[in-house]
């Protein structure tokens, strides 16, 4: 059977491609969905992609989740760094989450050192700019 992995993008995200090249790269999240798509088909996945800068909808995305997926790949963005709800809410999915970063967070300010929501990865790939994502999804194969 088909896995079907749900793909979460945080706060701001949306912005990729638009600023900070040179922490980000230059990919926007257009392109960075487009190329999870490829990647999932040729791994025989099937993806669902999603942003939104808010708590809230984050939550209630990891919480239908349930049942529905067979694993998530989160990039929390800023919220990695404060939400303990979002740590709260993966905590519950019993399907494997890949915490992904496409940037080094441990090269940068201090205060992205700390993930709260790590806790609650199988596994946490960063620094591999957007590739990250792609890894991600191999992981399931
Ligand atoms: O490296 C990552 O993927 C991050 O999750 C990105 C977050 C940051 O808060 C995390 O510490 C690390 C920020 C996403 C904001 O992206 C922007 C892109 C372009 C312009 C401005 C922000």
């Amino acid at each position: 059977m088909t896995k079907k992995i749900l793909i979460i993008n945080g706060p701001n995200l949306n912005m990729l491609g638009t600023r900070q090249p040179e922490i980000y790269g230059s990919a926007t999240l257009e392109d960075i969905e487009e190329r999870c798509e490829a990647v999932a088909e040729s791994l025989g996945l099937e993806v669902v992609f999603h942003q939104s800068n808010s708590e809230g909808d984050i939550i209630d995305l990891i919480h239908e989740a349930k049942g529905k997926y067979d694993g998530l790949v989160i990039n929390a963005a800023g919220y990695t760094h404060t939400s303990v709800a979002i740590f709260d809410a993966l905590s519950i999915l019993e399907i494997p989450v890949i915490e992904v970063h496409i940037s080094n967070i441990y090269k940068r300010e201090e205060f992205r050192h700390k993930s709260l929501i790590s806790p609650a990865a199988s596994g946490i790939i960063c620094g591999f700019g957007v590739k990250g994502y792609e890894l991600a999804l191999k992981s399931f194969i």
